[in-house]
């Protein structure tokens, strides 16, 4: 179960973030809507929410997940693939400090965002993507591994992040699409299967027996409902514009 989570607001710089198709450019007013609802969306899941303000010196920075990974027993703050977004970890060096006693950190020329990193219990699969590379993953092995843990790589074929194609729910059971689908470091998961036309939600997340699910997805949203879980639906369009979805907005532990 997680009990808190770190957010960061979306600056107006957000309409300079980074992006690989164009869906538009996000309106700053509307995605400040949707980050609070999310917020929301947490609370009703009983979580306690850390929200940090806009840092308008980095356009992605709302989408902060991929600045650090955190474990029950450590955090490791990452060395983001976008050299843009670099600089988002200084400041979450200092706000892990107040929640985390063992912190390590990538270092160079590893590099790794947590949207490729999903945790099944003690086991953590690492997407190696144009953002993560193997040096990267390496680090993070060997610092989960000296606290019991595990971690394995999956190559990326088409997605940005592991994460953009994959959640898990706990239960055994595994949220997929696309090239996920018959992955055979998957084959021991119960697969959802995400339909191709709703391939953004396949980037779901499981809050305390809750899923989060974008909204204007309705098989999918149904197919969750059908595998005995409870939904919350939240509209993250003016983040999906950026290729972000309902993982990136928080560090959950
Ligand atoms: C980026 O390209 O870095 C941002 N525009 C989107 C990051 C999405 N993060 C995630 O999937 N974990």
């Amino acid at each position: 179960m997680f009990t808190k989570a770190i957010l960061r607001k979306p600056g107006r710089s957000l309409v300079k973030g980074l992006r690989s198709s164009d869906l538009g450019t996000p309106d700053h007013s509307l995605a400040l809507r949707q980050h609070a609802s999310y917020v929301e969306a947490l609370w009703q899941c009983g979580l306690e929410t850390i929200v940090l303000e806009a840092d308008e010196d980095y356009p992605d920075s709302v989408f902060i997940e991929d600045v650090a990974l955190l474990t029950p027993c450590c955090a490791v703050i990452t060395r983001p693939g976008a050299e843009s977004r670099r600089g988002e970890i200084y400041e979450m060096k200092k706000v892990l400090g107040e929640h985390y006693e063992q912190i390590y950190e990538i270092e160079k020329p590893g590099t790794i965002e947590a949207g490729d990193i999903m945790m099944v219990g003690k086991h953590f699969f690492i997407g190696i993507s144009e953002r993560t590379n193997i040096e990267g993953a390496r680090q993070m092995i060997s610092f989960l591994e000296s606290n019991g843990m595990a971690g394995s790589t999956i190559d990326l074929e088409k997605v940005l992040h592991l994460k953009t194609g994959v959640a898990y729910l706990e239960n055994n059971n595994l949220l997929a699409c696309g090239e996920f689908l018959k992955r055979k470091e998957f084959s021991i998961f119960n697969i959802i299967d995400v339909d191709p036309a709703e391939s953004y939600a396949a980037n779901c997340i499981w809050v305390n027996d809750n899923v989060l699910v974008p909204s204007g997805y309705p098989i999918t949203r149904q197919r969750i409902k059908d595998a005995g879980y409870k939904t919350i639906e939240v509209d993250v369009s003016e983040f999906r514009k950026l290729d972000g979805g309902l993982s990136c907005l928080s560090l959950r532990f």
